[in-house]
């Protein structure tokens, strides 16, 4: 199986650590609401037009996403802010001319709220092995965007010759997902692989072992 992020595996890194979370920091009390909403919340219950709501609100007054804002040289990075049994949160750092597979979300809900630049989202549909192109939406900072497998894969771009940073809540969290070639539609499995966990770079990208040291 190909890493979404291809970085070296090695020993578990102290960057694995359950973190402790602090009152004193927005991003904290983000990640303390989303809680609210989505642990112990079966996916079709969840209230999405409340999460979203959080996130743009998040979204529309905060830079305490900065600490975590690591860039990645071959790939747009993935960093991992939050994650519990239910939900996981990730700053996404994208340079000018980076951009993801066509994928799907292993069958989960993934909101994407844009915090700096801008970010292009193209909506593909698989049909008879076929990927036919979909929608194009720019999303500006302060801009959310929902999408699960029933809507569309999608692929998504830095827009503006710029650079995008934008934050992604997975609920539930995506371990694996399936990456699309363009030209003959066919599907690989990809694992969803973190650049850094909680602002540390982490040379460890397997989630299953954050799944472990944080949550059972
Ligand atoms: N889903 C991709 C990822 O987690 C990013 S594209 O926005 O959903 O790497
Ligand atoms: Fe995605």
């Amino acid at each position: 199986m190909t890493d979404l992020n291809p970085m070296t595996d090695g020993d578990v890194d102290p960057a694995m650590a359950r973190p402790v979370r602090s009152d004193d920091c927005s991003l904290d009390r983000l990640t303390a609401a989303l809680e609210v909403e989505l642990d112990g919340v079966a996916p079709a219950e969840v209230d999405g037009a409340r999460v979203a709501s959080l996130l743009r609100k998040y979204a529309a007054g905060e830079d305490s996403w900065r600490r975590y804002a690591l860039f990645g040289d071959g790939t747009y990075s993935r960093n991992l802010i939050w994650r519990s049994r239910d939900f996981e949160l990730l700053l996404l750092c994208w340079k000018s001319g980076q951009a993801s597979a066509i994928h799907d979300h292993g069958n989960q809900n993934c909101w994407m709220a844009v915090l700096d630049g801008a970010l292009e989202e193209e909506h593909f549909s698989a049909r008879d092995g076929e990927l036919k192109r979909g929608r194009v939406m720019t999303y500006e900072a302060g801009g959310v965007a929902f999408i699960q497998d029933e809507i569309a894969l999608h692929q998504i771009r830095a827009s503006g010759g710029q650079e995008g940073i934008s934050l992604h809540l997975y609920s539930r969290p995506i371990d694996h997902c399936l990456s699309f070639c363009p030209e003959s539609g066919d599907s690989t499995p990809i694992r969803a692989g973190y650049t850094s966990v909680r602002g540390t770079a982490c040379a460890q990208t397997d989630p299953e072992a954050i799944r472990r040291a944080w949550v059972d």
